[in-house]
Order: structure tokens, then sequence, then C-alpha cells
């Protein structure tokens, strides 16, 4: 059994590490924001709210976070605290950067200091690669970040190679590319798609505005994703991970699979800013490009080369896009008819 420590317990990747690690006998503590306690709707749908020794923590502040390592003193450390969102990045690089990075500093120096020896994983991502040089992108392809998020992940991305090379730490970055869940975030793009169609049918909502329905992702199912942060950290060396499914589809696809389970049939007229998708049955707008959603760069293509977590973890993604979308989709036609969008 291993004392562990999830920083961001209350998120999606959090919510369901939490799960795991309960489950698999861990004692753990989910840190949290001030503030947070009102967030972990997430680990109540799971069940293991009750499972979790929470606590408050703020990585921005040294003191603090050097002051929480040294009481809880775990084996394990998640660090999933982040301002995630690379929309809102372009809005608060500030705020953005002090999370990403300046926490990311903190916790290492944390470490460094209390000469402890836990092992710590980073969510590090695949917008790190930005305006890809590769396809499909590898651990060893070149980062070229496109946002205050990417540059600000990029930068403890380093920090954390910098630390292992110079301290000789176990610090793991797992490049994970997107991951989607009946958990997600709504300001994601999948969530979005999937809360708002399911009130289009059942509560007669507007259409639902969307950015670059173009953008190529490659999505992958959260729990699965978070097995492999737990694998990454049994593994018998730090280094770092590309978790991704190696598969692509664009958002205007994830929108016509979801639309489809919902029992929509899309048909896409226009293009660029000018782009409506109708639904074929009814003629009715279901979704349309809304330019206050274009970003002011966007990563447009991103498809990962998974093979070193495939041959080093046995890493298999089982759960693809098609089939994510659906769980979505009746997820969230379950909570609109029942009237509770929310978490
Ligand atoms: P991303 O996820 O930026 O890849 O980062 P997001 O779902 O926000 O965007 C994916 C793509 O969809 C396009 N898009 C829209 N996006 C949003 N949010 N809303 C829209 O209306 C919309 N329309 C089109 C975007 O332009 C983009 O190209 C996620 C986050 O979880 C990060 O924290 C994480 O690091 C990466 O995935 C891996």
């Amino acid at each position: 059994m291993a004392r562990v420590l999830i920083i961001g317990v209350t998120g999606q990747d959090g919510a369901f590490l939490a799960r795991a690690l309960v489950g698999r006998g861990d004692e753990v503590y989910g840190a949290m924001r001030r503030g947070s306690t009102s967030k972990t709707g997430r680990l109540k749908e799971l069940g293991i709210r009750d499972k979790v020794n929470f606590c408050s923590l703020e990585v921005t502040e040294f003191a603090n976070v050097q002051a929480v390592l040294d009481e809880i003193r775990p084996d394990l450390i998640f660090n999933l605290s982040a301002q995630s969102f690379v929309g809102d990045s372009f809005k608060f690089p500030h705020y953005t950067s002090g999370v990403n990075y300046i926490g990311v500093l903190n916790i290492l120096e944390a470490l460094r200091v209390l000469k402890m020896d836990a092992r710590l994983y980073q969510a590090s991502t695949s917008e790190m690669y930005g305006d890809v040089l590769e396809k499909p992108q590898s651990e060893k392809t070149p980062f070229n970040p496109l946002s205050p998020y990417a540059v600000s992940k990029l930068a403890a991305h380093s920090l954390v190679v910098n630390y292992r090379h110079a301290y000789g730490m176990f610090a793991t970055s797992g490049i994970l590319f997107n991951h989607e869940s009946e958990l997600r975030g709504y300001e994601f793009v999948t969530r979005k798609i999937t809360s708002w169609l399911a009130r289009i049918k059942l509560q007669d909502a507007e259409a639902v505005p969307l950015g670059n329905l173009s953008s190529v992702r490659d999505w992958g199912y959260a729990p699965e994703y978070t097995d492999m942060m737990v694998r990454m950290l049994d593994h018998d060396k730090p280094d770092d991970f590309v978790i991704s499914t190696n598969t692509e589809h664009t958002v205007r696809e994830f929108l016509f699979m979801a639309a489809q389970e919902m029992g929509f049939d899309l048909v896409s007229e226009g293009e660029g800013v000018d782009e409506k998708c109708f639904d074929r049955k009814t003629g009715k707008l279901i979704a349309y490009v809304d330019p206050r959603y274009f970003r002011a760069s966007d990563v447009v293509y991103l498809r990962g080369d998974n093979s070193k977590a495939q041959e080093q973890l046995g890493w298999k993604p089982e759960v693809l896009a098609p089939e994510i979308a659906r769980r979505m989709a009746i997820y969230d036609l379950k909570k609109a008819a029942a009237g509770n969008p929310g978490l």
C-alpha cells in the first residue's frame, strides 16, 4: 500500500486516478486549490469522495507546497494541477504560467529541499507539439508550442527532465494526448458538443456555436490514461512517455458521431466561418461556426505515436473516439433527461 498525493484531485483525471488508487488499496490524499471544496462532484459521482483525504494546496506558494509534502510524506505524487484550458491561456497567460510552471518548480524544489525520494508524475501534454514538426508525434518529435498554455507546460516538462538528470529524481512526464470521458469539463470541445446536443434533443436548446471544425485530435478515454499514469510510476525508471491512441478525427467527425448517437443525421453546408450543420430529417440547425471560438493560434493536427508506451508499459488503448462519443452522448442524454446538465 502506497501513500499517494494527487495534486488537482477535483478534475476529470484526478477523479479517475483517485478511483484507481483507492481500488488498489492505496492511502489517497487529494489536494485542491483553496475554495475548491464544492468541486468534489466528480469524486462523488465515482463513489469515492469519502475514501479520499482532502487537503488544501496552492502550488504557486512554495512554503505551502513544502509544508504539505512534509506533512503527508507521500511515496507517489501525481501533479495534475493546471490551468488546463488552452483557450483561456491567451486571456490569462500570467495565471497559466504561474500554476503550470512555477507550481512544478515548487514541487520539484520542495522534494529537493526536503530530501524526499517520492516518485513524481508530471502531466505533460501533446499541446507542446503545437505546429507539429512530424506526423505522428513521438517522444523524439521536437516541440513547437502555439499557446501560453503549451509554453508553460513545455517549460515544466523541461524542468522535470532537468531535475531528473541533475538530482537523480524519479520524475516522470506523461505526454498525454486529448483524453475525454463522461466527467470531462464542459469547456472542452467534446463535452461541449455532447452536453449541448443533449439539450437540443431534449430541451429544445438553440444550435451549438463552435470554433475550428477541421481541427484534428487523437482522442482517448480518460480512465485508461489515468491507469497509465499509475503504470508510469510503477515502471523501473523515470522517463517520458507518449500516451495516445494513434488514431485521428476532426472536431466535425466527433460532432457527427455524437449527433448520430442522439438520433440526428447531420449534413454540413458552407465552408470556414459560413459552415452550418443541419439535421437532414427536420432541417433544424444543430451546429454552426462562430469565430468567437477561434483561437489566436490553434493546434490543428495532433496524432500520437504510442509505440514506446506499448513496448515498455504494455499500453493498448481499447476505447476509441467513436465509442467515446457514444458513451458521452448517452451519459449527457441521461443528464438532460433528469434536468441536470451539471456534474
Ligand atoms: P485542447 O482541447 O485544446 O486540444 O486541449 P479542446 O477540447 O479545448 O480543443 C480541441 C480542438 O477543438 C477545437 N474547437 C473547440 N474547442 C473548444 N474548447 N470549444 C469550441 O467551441 C471549439 N470548436 C473547435 C479547438 O480549437 C481545438 O483545436 C486539451 C486540454 O485538456 C489540455 O489541457 C490538454 O493538455 C490537451 O487536451 C491534451
